[in-house]
This record gives structure tokens, C-alpha cells and sequence, in this order.
């Protein structure tokens, strides 16, 4: 197969949520030499824009979504320890957690990957995080850095139910808050208080490098 046809098809099959065939073409890609990032800007990101498409236009449901998603994550599993591979140091700590009442975590993975690869030591909290569990965990951890992550416009509040927990525990001002997920915007983050927000994986580490090396001056000076 071409390269081209190699993404052709792990974007059809992710669609269709053929798990088998998109791990195999996972291999074969890398067998070949294909970068990782390619195979997930071109290919398999792309398709899963494709699925919340269709399901907003009701051609797909959730059953097609998750089949979907689990393809693209057995994917992602083989990607992972190629995308992370680093010799850096340890740059800075970042817990991350998927907030209360949301389940989407394919964003949130790839966010963390990518923060791995740039040297962070992430503690990923997983989904469904309750607001205390956030506060419990900082406290144990004391992460320089704590992302917030949501895909859902009903569950997007709980960024503020986060940072008032935090404020409350005394956490606000020892902590940078960084929040994400598909619905979230500038102007949200803004409005709920939080110190940096990003629309994807690469920007996320920009920022958190930026806002980290902010602080640090701050506290130094
Ligand atoms: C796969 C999927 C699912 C899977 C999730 C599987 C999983 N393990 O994650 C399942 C089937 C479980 C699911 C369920 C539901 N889903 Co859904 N899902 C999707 C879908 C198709 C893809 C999401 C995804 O993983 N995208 C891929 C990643 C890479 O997305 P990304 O946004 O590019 O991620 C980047 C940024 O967001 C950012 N980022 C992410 N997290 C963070 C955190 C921080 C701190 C920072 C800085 C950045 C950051 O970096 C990421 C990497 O580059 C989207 C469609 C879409 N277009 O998003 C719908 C979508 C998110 N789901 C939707 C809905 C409605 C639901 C359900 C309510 C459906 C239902 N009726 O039951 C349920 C809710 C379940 C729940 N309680 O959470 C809607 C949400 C609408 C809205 N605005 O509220 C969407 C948008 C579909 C649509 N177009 O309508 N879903």
C-alpha cells in the first residue's frame, strides 16, 4: 500500500470503527516509516471530526461513536510510547482529569501523550472527576500545573464547580488551571477564571510551557 491509501484507510476504518483493521494498519504504517503525527492529524483525528459530524446530522449514534472512538484509542495505544519518546528532563508536574459527569477521553490522552513527549510528568486522573477529587489530588501531588477537560456543553459548568473547589481548599494561587475539550473556548476559560486554555494537544503544551516559565519568573523575582 501507498502511503496515501495507508491513511485512506485507517480514516475509513476508524469511521466505521473496524478496531482490528486500524491496529493493523497502525503496524503497517509504521513498518513503513510513516511519521506517528501524521497518521493522527491526517488520518485519525480527521475521521473522528467526520463521526461528530454525522452524528449532529443523525446519521450516526452513539453505539457508532464509541466503536469509532475505541478504534481510534487501539491506535493511539501504539503511537503513545513513539509520540512520548523523549530523553528531556522532567519540566513541571500536570495532573489532569476529565471533569464530573463527562466520559470523553480520547483528547484528553492525546493531550497527555504530547505533554509527556515535551517532558512533563502527567498524572492522569481519568474521567468523570468530582471537584474533591481534583482538590484530594493536588494536595497529594502538588502538580504545577492542573488541565481540566470536558467535551460536553453541559458538562463545561464544572470547570467553575473545579476552581471554586480549589479556592475554598486554598489550592487557587498554588496552581496554574488549564482547561480543553471540543466545546471550550477562549473566552470560557476567561470567563470562568482559568489561567490558560488551548484548542489542541500541541497548543496545550505551548501554553503550559509559557504559562510554567511565567510563574517561575514571577516566584523568582
Ligand atoms: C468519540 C465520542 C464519544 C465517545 C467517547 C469515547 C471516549 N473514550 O472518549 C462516546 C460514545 C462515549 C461519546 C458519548 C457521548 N457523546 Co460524544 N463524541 C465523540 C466524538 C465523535 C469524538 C470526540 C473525540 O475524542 N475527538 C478527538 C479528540 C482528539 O478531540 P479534540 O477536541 O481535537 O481534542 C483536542 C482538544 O479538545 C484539546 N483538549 C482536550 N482536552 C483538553 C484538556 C486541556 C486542559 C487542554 C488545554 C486541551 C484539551 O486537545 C485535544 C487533542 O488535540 C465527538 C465529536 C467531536 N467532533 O468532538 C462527540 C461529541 C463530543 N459527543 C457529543 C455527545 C452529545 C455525546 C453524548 C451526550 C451522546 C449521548 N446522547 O449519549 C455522550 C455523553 C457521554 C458522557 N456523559 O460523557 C457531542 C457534544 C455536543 C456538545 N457540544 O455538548 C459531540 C461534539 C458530537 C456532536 N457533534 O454532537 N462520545
Amino acid at each position: 500500500m501507498t502511503p496515501e491509501e495507508i491513511l485512506q484507510g485507517l480514516y475509513d476504518e476508524t469511521l466505521v470503527g473496524n478496531a482490528p483493521r486500524v491496529l493493523e494498519l497502525t503496524n503497517e504504517a509504521l513498518g513503513m516509516g510513516m511519521e506517528p503525527q501524521n497518521l493522527l492529524f491526517d488520518a485519525l483525528i480527521p475521521s473522528l471530526e467526520e463521526v461528530g459530524a454525522r452524528f449532529e446530522r443523525g446519521d450516526f449514534f452513539v453505539p457508532e461513536m464509541l466503536i469509532a472512538g475505541r478504534a481510534m484509542a487501539g491506535s493511539m495505544e501504539v503511537l503513545r510510547p513513539l509520540l512520548a519518546e523523549t530523553g528531556v528532563q522532567t519540566i513541571g508536574k500536570f495532573l489532569m482529569g476529565t471533569v464530573k459527569g463527562d466520559v470523553h477521553d480520547i483528547g484528553k490522552n492525546l493531550v497527555n501523550i504530547m505533554l509527556e513527549g515535551a517532558g512533563f510528568e502527567v498524572i492522569d486522573l481519568g474521567v468523570q472527576v468530582a471537584p474533591e477529587k481534583f482538590v484530594e489530588k493536588i494536595q497529594e501531588h502538588q502538580p504545577d500545573i492542573v488541565g481540566f477537560s470536558a467535551f460536553l456543553t453541559t458538562t463545561m459548568p464544572m470547570f467553575k464547580a473545579n476552581m471554586n473547589a480549589l479556592q475554598k481548599a486554598g489550592l487557587r494561587d498554588q496552581v496554574i488551571v488549564m482547561v480543553g475539550g471540543a466545546p471550550v473556548t477562549q473566552e470560557y476559560a476567561d470567563a470562568v477564571g482559568a489561567d490558560g486554555y488551548a484548542a489542541d494537544a500541541s497548543a496545550t503544551v505551548k501554553k503550559a510551557k509559557d504559562l510554567l516559565q511565567r510563574k517561575r519568573a514571577l516566584v523568582s523575582a
